[in-house]
C-alpha cells in the first residue's frame, strides 16, 4: 500500500505471545500491508486496553489482530469497545494446550464477535485481515487471488509428483 498508515493494529497480551504473533505480521508483509504491533494487556493494563480499543478507529485503523493465552480477555474487550472487526489468536499454554485460550475467545456472547482463528495460527489471523481489507482495496483483493492460485498450484505440483 502506497500511505504509510497502519491499518492493521496487532496487539498482543504479553511479550511472551509475540513468538506466535509475529506471524500475523509477516503475512502483512508479504501482502505489503502496513501495520502497527504492540502489547496491550486486558488485565495489567486495562486503562491501556480501553483506550486503544476506543482511538483505533480514529486513528485510521481498519481491522485488529488480538493475540493472547490463558484467560484471554484481551480480543474479546477490545471487540466490546471498537466498532472495527478483531480477529483473536488463542494462543498456546503450557498448562491446558490452548484450549483455555481458545474457549476464552470463541465464546463470545451475541452482539460481540470476535473472528477466531486456531490455536497460534496467527498467520490464518494475517490472511482474514488481508481478506477483510481486500473488500475496500482491490490491490489487496487481488494479491489475495494471487496468494489462493499460488496456494493451489503448490498442492497440484506436489500431488503431481506423488502421483508420478
Ligand atoms: C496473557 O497471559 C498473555 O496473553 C499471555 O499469553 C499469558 C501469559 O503472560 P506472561 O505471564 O507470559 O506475561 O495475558
Amino acid at each position: 500500500m502506497s500511505s504509510d498508515k497502519a491499518l492493521v493494529g496487532i496487539i498482543m497480551g504479553s511479550d511472551s505471545d509475540l513468538i506466535v504473533m509475529k506471524e500475523a505480521a509477516k503475512v502483512l508483509e508479504e501482502f505489503n500491508i502496513n501495520y502497527e504491533m504492540t502489547i496491550v494487556s486486558a488485565h495489567r493494563t486495562p486503562q491501556r486496553m480501553f483506550d486503544y480499543a476506543r482511538y483505533a478507529e480514529s486513528q485510521g485503523l481498519e481491522v485488529i489482530i488480538a493475540g493472547a493465552g490463558g484467560a484471554a480477555h484481551l480480543p474479546g474487550m477490545v471487540a466490546a469497545i471498537t466498532p472495527l472487526p478483531v480477529i483473536g489468536v488463542p494462543v498456546k499454554t503450557s498448562t491446558l494446550n490452548g484450549l483455555d485460550s481458545l474457549f476464552s475467545i470463541v465464546q463470545m456472547p451475541a452482539g460481540v464477535p470476535v473472528a477466531t482463528v486456531a490455536i497460534n495460527n496467527a498467520a490464518n489471523a494475517g490472511l482474514l485481515a488481508a481478506q477483510i481489507l481486500g473488500i475496500k482495496y482491490p490491490v489487496i483483493r487481488d494479491a489475495v487471488k494471487k496468494y489462493k492460485e499460488n496456494m493451489k498450484a503448490d498442492v497440484c505440483a506436489k500431488a503431481e509428483k506423488l502421483e508420478a
